[in-house]
């Protein structure tokens, strides 16, 4: 069975694409020209199932034998009330790049005189398929520093540094966000899901 990615996100498409190597995963915009999703929703899980709906009716006339799967997802600092959480993407407004999003949030933290402090990622994954929808969740638990070190993984990763470990993303090996990031743990449950269809 194909499984089509409604994202047009790269860091995430490479990642799904890494964890599902024995699929034939593809991203939507293989297949039709990408277009904006409004994502509306007032949470994760509400914004991955738009953007999974979305595609799937788009594609369901066309294509035989898929799923789709959208990965809704963002990064959360309670000192800073649970900002920028679902809104993750906009933080530093309308079409900013993971750039402008990683500086922005480290200029928050340095107005506020917060050189590190505790945050975490979350990702809702939701599955649509002609045999129903289904949603999954994953996190990862760290601290985010007012600065960004390293060029490796996407969005924040080089502000984020996840528990257990002294390095961020930017500078860990990607083996290290592969084992248990919050996407991780939701595509293990979304294969569970996947493999009951
Ligand atoms: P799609 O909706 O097309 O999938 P998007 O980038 O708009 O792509 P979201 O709305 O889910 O995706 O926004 C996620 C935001 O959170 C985005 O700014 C990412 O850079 C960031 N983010 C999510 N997962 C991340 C991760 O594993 N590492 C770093 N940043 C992450």
């Amino acid at each position: 069975m194909k499984i089509i990615l409604a994202s047009g996100n790269k860091g995430k498409i490479k990642e799904i694409k890494e964890y599902c190597m024995e699929s034939e995963v593809l991203a939507y915009s293989d297949i039709i020209e990408p277009f904006e999703i409004v994502e509306d929703g007032l949470t994760y899980q509400e914004n991955a199932l738009i953007k999974a709906q979305t595609i799937y009716d788009k594609l369901k006339d066309r294509e035989e034998n898929f799923v789709v799967l959208a990965d809704d997802s963002g990064i959360s600092v309670p000192a800073l009330g649970n900002t920028p959480g679902i809104y993750s993407a906009r933080y530093a407004g309308e079409g900013a790049s993971d750039k402008d999003n990683l500086y922005k949030l480290i200029d928050t933290l340095k107005e506020k005189g917060i050189k590190r402090t505790p945050a975490y990622y979350t990702a809702a994954m939701a599955i649509v398929s002609e045999k129903g929808s289904f949603t999954v969740h994953g996190w990862m638990h760290g601290d985010v520093l007012a600065q960004a070190r390293g060029e490796g993984g996407f969005g924040y990763d080089p502000m984020f540094i996840p528990e257990g470990y002294e390095e961020t993303l930017g500078d860990l090996d990607k083996e290290v966000k592969q084992a248990f990031s919050h996407r991780t743990k939701a595509l293990k449950l979304a294969k569970l899901v996947l493999e009951g269809l």
